[in-house]
């Protein structure tokens, strides 16, 4: 072999690990790239039920009432044959202190405090130890409220038929209840005798008792009741029962 043809023989080895080089290189990247890209795949999402009695499944923030039951569930993607573990911290207003903390990939919470809360999830592969991006969803509690009404209609014509929290009737009612964590209600008639007493603020007297119709006339309610916000309601007040309105004659004596 003549000189010129020896260096042309050492480049070509040296192009040769070159490329064996570069290929390497780029096995390496291969490998690494599906772990970098790996770094977005929880998605977080809060399943729940709204004011309107629909169930919400969302990855935004959101403002809801108390008490609030939510499934926080991780929605890990692309995650191969890796194993991951789940953290999820629930903190009020941005503190670092955690409410709780849970392992698992679908954690349950019951808010019952006003204010906003974040819901932190973060994520790890516990078999490369790389860590997954953290998410937060904000839970916001509302202010508490609760009304009730002067006066109920129980005729069966389905407009105030129930007596109850203002929006017991009217669901769209702008003094709808809100954040109501503890309730209970009485209704007495003129001589103390309990006729009716309820512990859901969702339902209401229909103006019966033992089955049967009461009189048109005045009775008297009594709720006791806390809002998430720590407000204690105490609410007495008279009642008028009124059977006279009806869709069909049109009188108002109830409105
Ligand atoms: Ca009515």
């Amino acid at each position: 072999m003549n000189y010129e043809l020896q260096i042309i023989s050492y480049l070509c080895t040296e192009f040769v690990e070159d490329m064996r080089l570069r290929h390497s290189l780029l096995s390496i990247l291969g490998l690494l790239l599906p772990l970098m890209a790996s770094a977005q795949k929880v998605n977080p999402s809060a399943t729940y039920i709204d004011d309107d009695n629909n169930t919400v499944d969302t990855t935004e923030d959101f403002t809801a009432q108390a008490p609030l039951d939510v499934t926080f569930r991780a929605n890990p993607e692309d995650i191969g044959d890796h194993t991951v573990a789940f953290e999820w911290h629930i903190r009020k207003n941005d503190t670092a202190k955690d409410l709780v903390v849970r392992y698992e990939e679908e954690t349950q919470y019951r808010f019952v405090e006003s204010g906003t809360f974040s819901v932190i999830l973060k994520a790890r592969y516990t078999d490369t130890d790389v860590e997954l991006d953290s998410a937060v969803i904000k839970v916001t509690i509302s202010e508490s409220r609760l009304e009730m009404p002067n006066a109920f209609s129980p005729n069966g014509d389905k407009i105030n038929d129930i007596y109850g929290a203002k929006g017991v009737n009217d669901p769209n009612s702008s003094s709808h209840w809100r954040s109501i964590v503890e309730f209970h209600g009485y209704i007495f008639n003129r001589w103390g005798q309990k006729l009716f007493e309820w512990t859901d603020v969702s339902k209401g007297w229909d103006g019966t008792f033992n089955g049967s119709p009461v009189k048109q006339g005045v009775y008297y309610v009594l709720v006791r009741a806390k809002g998430a916000d720590g407000r204690e309601y105490n609410i007495r007040k008279d009642v008028n029962l009124l059977r006279g309105y009806t869709k069909e004659t049109g009188t108002s004596e109830t409105e």
